[in-house]
């Protein structure tokens, strides 16, 4: 077993397609651990995309993230982090295949619909980033 986190981006919520979304994981057998709807702050959008900060991009997708609520997410299945990456689609979303969430739903590459961990330790810190300890259940 495996956990991930997976967040559903400003502008997917603003279209209606948290359940949706969610719908994908849980039908495939992914089990929720933790749900959460929140406006996400500039501060918690820098350390979410730390790894990002150099990059000529970075403040966009720190406006991005913050321009509206979000749907957080902890799930749990097998290989949980390809798996769900696999769903989710290659980042650009004009390359993502058919069948996939960003080849579905998406066309913008900064609005991508949804973001899933990379790895186990970028699923560790991103959960940690989002959740508490006693709201993982
Ligand atoms: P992924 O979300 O597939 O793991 P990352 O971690 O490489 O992709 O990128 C994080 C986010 O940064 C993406 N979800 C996307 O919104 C944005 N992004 C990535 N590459 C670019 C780019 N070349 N131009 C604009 N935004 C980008």
């Amino acid at each position: 077993m495996e956990r991930t986190f997976v967040l559903v981006k400003p502008g997917a919520v603003a279209g209606g397609l948290v359940g949706e979304v969610l719908a994908r994981f849980e039908r495939r057998g992914f089990r929720i651990r933790a749900m959460k709807f929140l406006q996400v702050d500039r501060e918690l959008a820098s350390e979410h995309y730390a790894e990002h900060r150099e990059k000529d991009f970075f403040s966009d997708l720190v406006s991005s993230i913050t321009s509206g609520p979000v749907a957080a997410f902890v799930l749990e299945g097998p290989e949980a982090i390809s798996v769900i990456r696999k769903m989710m689609g290659v980042t650009n979303p004009l390359a993502a295949d058919p069948g996939t969430i960003r080849g579905d739903y998406g066309l913008d590459i900064e609005a991508n619909i949804v973001h899933g961990s990379d790895g186990p330790e970028s699923a560790e810190r991103e959960i940690a980033l989002y959740f508490s300890e006693s709201e993982l259940v």
